[in-house]
């Protein structure tokens, strides 16, 4: 038997999107997407707060603050890291990754990974709303998922 549901339901959850105003031709349209996707999933407009950062290199502090004040069932992290000349990109899209990752981990709440790293900014606006999808609504979708399974499955003895 499997669980977990592709339709999950908000209703009643709380959900922070942290995102990253570099690039924000692309970043704007992944917050526009999430904020509807938990809408249109049941998540009250009161419910959902957009907190945003410099780059995508201050997400994991931001998540983890936003995370830790204990108000939110999910944090969702948003951001588009885009390959230029110089190395940059890989230092800012790696410490990203691992930071998101970290803070989740630590805090024992969903934060969800929503940021993009392309190799031009076609690449990007292709997963903002274009022939890619929308990587903004597939990270409220992993939220609203997330918030059900841990609400589901609440932290043990151990
Ligand atoms: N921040 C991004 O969100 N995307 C990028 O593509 C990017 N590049 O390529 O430089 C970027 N840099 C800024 C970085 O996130 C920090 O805001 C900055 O270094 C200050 O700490």
């Amino acid at each position: 038997m499997t669980t977990g549901s592709r339709e999950p339901r908000g209703e009643g959850r709380r959900f922070a999107i942290v995102v990253a105003r570099f690039n924000d031709f692309v970043t704007a349209r992944l917050a526009r997407a999430a904020v509807a996707t938990l809408h249109e999933h049941g998540v009250a407009e009161a419910d959902v707060e957009e907190i945003a950062v410099p780059g995508a290199f201050e997400l994991p502090l931001a998540a983890r603050r936003v995370a830790a004040s204990g108000r939110f069932h999910a944090v969702i992290c948003l951001g588009a890291v885009i390959r230029g000349e110089t190395p940059h990109f890989d230092f800012v899209a790696a410490e990203c990754a691992r930071g998101v990752a970290d803070a989740g981990r630590d805090l024992g709440l969903p934060v969800i990974f929503g940021v993009l790293t392309t190799d031009n900014p076609e690449q990007a606006m292709d997963r903002a709303g274009g022939a890619a999808g929308n990587k903004g609504r597939d990270s409220a979708l992993a939220a609203l998922e997330m918030a059900e399974l841990l609400a589901r499955w609440p932290e043990g003895a151990r």
